[in-house]
């Protein structure tokens, strides 16, 4: 076990839905501390930054067309395996496929409209975290 940190992001479908408070609430019963937490309006520009790795994939014009569509809470969370962790506690980028009682099959409507996410390696979590705080902005450990 090591101690790491993974960037989730509360995507515009879950502000919508006024679900910011319950996710918080069921990461935080989860025992992951919240490093750095703030909300932002992501324009198409930083959303083909920041998922650059998908950008030859078929649904990327939809992806930044909706992570752009209203405002999005980034989390900096920090736990014993954080990355492998959160995305148990997230479950499957498809909600249907998402085991029950995880987040995206009880909140999620569909693969692009999924509530939440969460880095994928423990470096894709230092650079997606570098990529919305500036350290003055994050908890010191
Ligand atoms: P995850 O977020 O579960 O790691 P990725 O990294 O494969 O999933 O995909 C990044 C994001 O792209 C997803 N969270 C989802 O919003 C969107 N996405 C992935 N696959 C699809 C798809 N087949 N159709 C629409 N959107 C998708």
């Amino acid at each position: 076990m090591a101690l790491e940190r993974t960037l989730a992001i509360l995507k515009p479908d879950c502000l919508e839905k006024k679900l910011v408070g319950t996710v918080v609430a069921r990461i935080e019963a989860a025992g992951f501390t919240i490093c750095g937490m703030r909300m932002v309006a992501l324009t198409p520009r930083d959303v083909a930054a920041f998922y650059a790795a998908h950008r030859t994939r078929p649904f990327f014009s939809s992806l930044t067309g909706f992570m752009a569509r209203g405002p999005v809470v980034v989390l900096a969370l920090e736990k014993e395996d954080a990355v492998q962790d959160f995305r148990e506690l997230i479950g499957a980028t498809d909600p249907a496929q998402a085991a029950p009682g995880t987040v995206r099959r009880e909140y999620a409507s569909s693969k692009g409209e999924n509530v939440v996410h969460g880095s994928d390696s423990v470096a894709s979590g230092k650079a997606e975290i570098a990529f919305f705080f500036a350290a003055r902005d994050l908890l010191r450990t």
